[in-house]
């Protein structure tokens, strides 16, 4: 009998792929710290982020993700498939200003399909969308794109924030639909003997719980010490101490 889908179960590998500074690096660090680096410096290699991200709609459900960020610079091409041959999803970012980087997504893509896994899921997101006045590459030549190869589609500003969280809250629920749903998570429900019975936790514990979550970011147990400087593997303190926790990814 398959074991309910616990916190600890939901993981997820997400890489972030595409040419040099479009914003790889910026999104990621919209998303896990809210804050925007207009002088981000050009990634070496790759650097991981370890995240445990928390249901925006119940506020419970939570996922721990796995961010490869990838740095775009051709010199460093041939070694991107380390990073996303295994992944469960990879965003293709683009610069909204810039054609070519656009263009290349195809490159991108075709190789994801040849050497990543089979139901890898992939998103695409125009980035620097606060460039508007600079826009090279359409809405619809994006979209078009986008969905011709089943791809998910944000136009996205890491300066701004906006369709960040959205962005990788899409992705997560492609793989783990319960993240945007309102029922209470299978971490909440009672489990007798194996069986996971369907009885909902009671209605004002789990109001308390949504509460207590909505005090907090999105986001926990990231460390961005070192981001910048290529390292591959940062701090886990935070995120090991939040493992111990009961019901946390
Ligand atoms: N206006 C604007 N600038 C952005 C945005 N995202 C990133 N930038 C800027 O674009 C430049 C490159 O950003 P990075 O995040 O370092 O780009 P990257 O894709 O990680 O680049 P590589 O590591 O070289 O592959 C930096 O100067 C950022 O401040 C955005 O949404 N809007
Ligand atoms: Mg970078």
């Amino acid at each position: 009998m398959a074991a309910p889908a616990t916190a600890s179960a939901r993981r997820m590998k997400v890489t972030i792929l595409g040419e040099g500074r479009v914003g790889k690096t910026s999104l990621l660090q919209r998303f896990a710290k809210g804050t925007f680096d207009e002088d981000s410096k050009s990634s070496i290699s790759a650097a991981m982020l370890d995240l445990c991200v928390i249901s925006p709609v119940n506020g419970i459900t939570k996922v721990g993700l796995k961010i490869w960020d990838t740095a775009g610079q051709e010199k460093f091409r041939c070694i991107a498939p380390m990073y996303y041959k295994d992944a469960d999803a990879v965003i293709l970012v683009y610069n909204v200003t810039d054609a070519k980087s656009f263009s290349e997504l195809q490159f991108w893509l075709d190789e994801v399909r040849e050497k990543a896994r089979e139901n890898c899921i992939v998103a695409v997101a125009g980035n620097q969308a606060d460039r508007v006045e600079e826009e090279k590459v359409s809405l619809a030549e994006a979209t078009e794109f986008a969905n011709k190869n089943g791809a998910l589609f944000f136009l996205t500003s890491a300066k701004e924030g906006m369709n960040v969280n959205d962005l990788f809250h899409e992705v997560i629920a492609r793989k783990y639909p319960e993240f945007k749903s309102t029922a209470p998570p299978a971490e909440l429900r009672n489990v007798v003997a194996g069986a996971t019975t369907m009885a909902p936790v009671p209605q004002s514990a789990q109001q308390t719980a949504v509460m207590e979550r909505a005090k907090k970011p999105a986001v926990e147990a990231f460390d961005m010490e070192g981001f910048h400087r290529g390292s591959v593997r940062l701090k886990r303190e935070a995120f090991q101490q939040n493992q111990k926790k009961p019901g946390c990814c």
